[in-house]
Parts: structure tokens; sequence; C-alpha cells
């Protein structure tokens, strides 16, 4: 039985908890991290020694790192549906995914969300705040003009770009900031939000974290 250890609230968790309910694969998910805590035990340190989440354990088989617990479930299960054996199509989505964590995910997740929503307000850094918001815009931007021509990230069809990158969506919409207009991204989002594997795994309520620096 394949196994998911994570809390439900956290990006990362989610993005493999969305591929998984779209593989239809059955698991078992155990929340762990956050107020679950669970990260600092011997065995989830043997599992995963930068005591993160999310971890897989596929029989006896453990990953860490949310975009390698993607593909290794996209080649193992996904029969090509969302990655690729061929090295230039794959390419053309593990690109996407590599842009989303080194660039998009340091401008959206650590510079908007942790540094607006996660901070209390009296220790926000709002220039920086500002400034990452800004970088953000120019990113959604380039997304737009791609999703004006087509319904997913890479063409007609769901690929791991669109998990890694769709899942920032839900919070992107839902920080009560005013992102510039760019219609292409709310139609995808609208898109995404019909999608009952999306719509249960990625649009969580992330309340517990606000303010919050703990974890
Ligand atoms: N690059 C890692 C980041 C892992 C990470 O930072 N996970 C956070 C949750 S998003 C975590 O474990 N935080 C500690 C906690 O939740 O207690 C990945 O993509 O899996």
């Amino acid at each position: 039985m394949l196994t998911v250890l994570g809390r439900r609230s956290s990006a990362n968790v989610q993005k493999v908890a969305w591929l998984l309910a779209e593989l239809e694969l059955p698991h078992r998910h155990i929340e762990l991290g956050g107020t679950f805590g669970g990260l600092d035990t011997p065995e989830f340190r043997m599992m995963n020694p930068h005591g993160k989440v999310p971890v897989i354990k596929d029989g006896e088989h453990v990953v860490w790192e949310s975009h390698a617990i993607l593909r290794y479930l996209a080649a193992k299960y996904g029969a090509e549906r969302f990655w690729s054996d061929d090295p230039a199509a794959r390419s053309r989505i593990d690109q996407w995914m590599d842009w989303s964590q080194v660039t998009l995910q340091n401008d959206f997740l650590n510079g908007v969300f942790w540094g607006y929503y996660r901070t209390p307000e009296e220790q926000r850094d709002m220039p920086a705040v500002e400034k990452s918001i800004a970088k953000c815009a120019t990113h959604f931007a380039l997304l737009d003009s791609m999703l004006k021509e087509n319904d997913f990230l890479l063409g007609d069809a769901l690929s791991l770009a669109d998990f890694v990158i769709g899942t920032h969506m839900y919070r992107c919409f839902n920080l009560g900031i005013d992102w510039p207009e760019m219609s292409g991204l709310e139609a995808y989002y609208a898109r995404l939000q019909e999608r009952s594997a999306y719509a249960e795994n990625v649009m969580v309520p992330f309340d517990e974290l606000f303010g919050r620096l703990s974890f």
C-alpha cells in the first residue's frame, strides 16, 4: 500500500495528493508536520533526513521532495498521462517544474505567502513584500499569455507542470491581493476548480497558517 505523509494544508503535500487523486491510486494519507508534529522522530528522519513533508512510501521505497515524488508517481503509475518517456516532451514539462520550484515559489510562496500572509502584521517587511508581488505579477502575466492560447499550461492536456503551478493558484486568488488583469489565468483556475481531484486536495482552507511562522 502506498502511503503519503504530510499535513493537507501544505502546498507541497497538495501537489502530491492532487496527482494521486487524478491517478485514482489507492493509498493512505497520514497527517504529519505543522500542528500534527512528528517530523523530528528518528523514524521520520530515517525516511527524510531534512525533516520535511511530503514524503511517500511505496512498499519499502521512500521518496521526499514534492517534485521528485510527482515524477516518481507519474513514471511508475501514470502511463505517460502527465509526464512523458520522450526526452524532448519530458524536458518541456521539467523546465516549467524546475522554474516553478526555483523562481515562482521563491517569489510567491516565500516572498508573498510567507512574507505577507504567514508573517504577523507588525513584523511584515512591506517594501520587500511589494517587490515580490511585482515579480509575481510579471510571472503571472507570462502564464496568463500562455493560458489565453491553451486550456492547460502546455497545451490541451494536464501535465506535471500544472500540478506544481496550478496548486499555487488557490492561494494566489485567495490572499486578498489585487493582481493586474489576468483573465487567462483566472479561466485556468476556474477550469482547475471543476476537477474534483483539485477541489478536494488543493482547495484546503489555509487560515491556520495566517500570521504563523512557527512551521
Ligand atoms: N522543497 C521541499 C519543501 C518541503 C517543505 O518545506 N515542506 C514544508 C511544508 S510545505 C514542511 O515540511 N514544513 C514543516 C512542517 O510542516 O511542520 C518539497 O518540495 O517537498
